[in-house]
């Protein structure tokens, strides 16, 4: 059986990935369904798609390519058990306008997804992610014991 803190801990992985930015941080993310014979559908961490891109949203649009699917439809290629793990609450608002990942979330049929930290109150004041995810009806996990690693990943590029 692989636990949630083993998933976040692949999530932390990716994140450390991300090339350091001084105005976003640097996410790792992870789709898995906790069912399937290879669990781990897709990966992604901010920046790993050409332009501006978030974790969460790289997950979604790699799966998506891979099923010939557009990024929008991925729900409907996803399983139905599926979980996102993510070491950043995902985003309800963003400084460039791109579609927050929460609604990339709502377009699709996950109904947990496992969080490692908030997103602290650096660029948006106060991030509504989880609070919108939870209205919505989808099971928001918070997975302890990462919180100093992954905030020390998420802000490498800022400066101190
Ligand atoms: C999450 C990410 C990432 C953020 N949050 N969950 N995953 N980079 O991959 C949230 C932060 C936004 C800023 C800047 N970061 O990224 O609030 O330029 O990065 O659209 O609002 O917005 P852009
Ligand atoms: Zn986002």
């Amino acid at each position: 059986m692989t636990s949630h803190e083993d998933y976040m801990r692949l999530a932390l992985v990716e994140a450390k990935k991300s090339p350091p930015k001084p105005t976003n941080f640097c996410v790792g993310a992870i789709l898995v369904s906790p069912s399937a014979s290879h669990p781990v559908l897709a990966t992604g961490y901010t920046l790993e798609l050409p332009g501006n891109t978030h974790a969460e949203q790289c997950c979604f649009a790699k799966f998506a390519a891979t099923h010939d699917v557009l990024e929008e439809e991925v729900g409907k290629v996803l399983p139905n058990d599926t979980v996102l793990y993510t070491t950043m609450e995902p985003c309800n608002f963003r400084l460039s306008g791109n579609t927050p990942c929460v609604d990339r979330v709502l377009r699709t049929n996950i109904q947990t997804v496992c969080i490692g930290v908030k997103e602290p109150e650096k660029f948006v004041g106060e991030n509504q992610g989880r609070s919108k995810l939870e209205a919505a009806g989808v099971n928001v996990l918070h997975i302890t014991g990462f919180e100093g690693d992954i905030l020390s990943v998420a802000t490498a590029g800022h400066e101190k």
